[in-house]
């Protein structure tokens, strides 16, 4: 099982996210599965090309790293639990929505800085490949944590979102970031485990210099919207986009 911590307190945790906002839980992740889950994205670069892919629903690839840590079932509690008490109205699919996101080359710099909140409850995060530098070149994630509630009508979430994911929206955020080494900038670390209520966190990443490779697993739980086809359409587009981009040739 690639989770080597069985003593993860969703309450626990719950309550650190509600006051910080951010959490990182060291060594979660079993270093073999760090191994497999490089060897794999190297695999997948070498196919496709050192370009920005993300691909989505990998638990339906039997055998792979990224469905190991997704079927891990400690992994589906802990998220669960997340979810319910983040968001007791939030549905529960089946399926936990997954993204193994690869940011290399030149083609990253478009995917940079892209502020956004997730469309689910509970976001973990589980770095695979993380270059070790330059300082706001190495993909690092910027996190303003718990900036909104849960919105009543998925209305309001959309008109929210298309107005703080603007370009105007987000250039005044990248400009207003403290120089230095501001809390809001995180330095992930393969083996740790990183938890964020995604749907109110307002969060992007740095770009990733041209010969670096930055790789990491997403699970993303709880609709807080299930009911709205509006969201749904979109999903539907982002994947198809996603899917399309990650099948270019190299
Ligand atoms: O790769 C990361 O650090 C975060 C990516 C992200 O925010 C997302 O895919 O929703
Ligand atoms: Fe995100």
């Amino acid at each position: 099982m690639p989770l080597l911590t069985d003593r993860l307190d969703p309450t626990a945790l719950a309550a650190e996210l509600d006051e910080k906002g951010f959490v990182c839980i060291e060594n979660a992740i079993d270093p073999a599965w760090i191994d497999r889950a490089q060897g794999y994205v190297h695999g997948l670069v070498e196919q496709k090309g050192k370009r920005y892919f993300a691909l989505n629903w990998l638990s339906r690839n039997r055998g792979t790293p990224p469905q190991e840590l997704i079927g891990d079932p400690q992994m589906r509690r802990l998220l669960t639990r997340l979810a319910q008490i983040g968001c007791p109205k939030a549905k529960l699919d089946e399926e936990i929505y997954t993204g193994l996101r690869v940011v290399a080359g030149r083609t990253g710099d478009e995917r940079s800085l892209l502020y956004h909140y997730d469309k689910h409850v509970i976001t973990a995060l589980a770095p695979i490949l993380i270059p070790e530098g330059p300082k706001r070149r190495a993909g690092e994630l910027i996190v303003f944590p718990n900036r909104r509630g849960y919105r009543r009508f998925a209305l309001f979430n959309i008109v929210e979102k298309a107005i703080t994911q603007s370009n105007w929206y987000r250039n005044r955020v990248t400009r207003k970031l403290a120089a230095g080494d501001p809390p809001n900038i995180k330095y992930l670390k393969p083996g740790n485990l990183y938890l964020f209520w995604g749907y109110r966190t307002y969060h992007a990443n740095f770009p990733v210099a041209s010969d670096m490779v930055r790789a990491t697993m997403l699970l993303h739980y709880g609709d807080p919207h299930p009911g709205s086809l509006i969201l749904k359409a979109n999903t539907v587009r982002q994947n198809r986009d996603e899917r399309r981009i990650a099948q270019e040739a190299p």
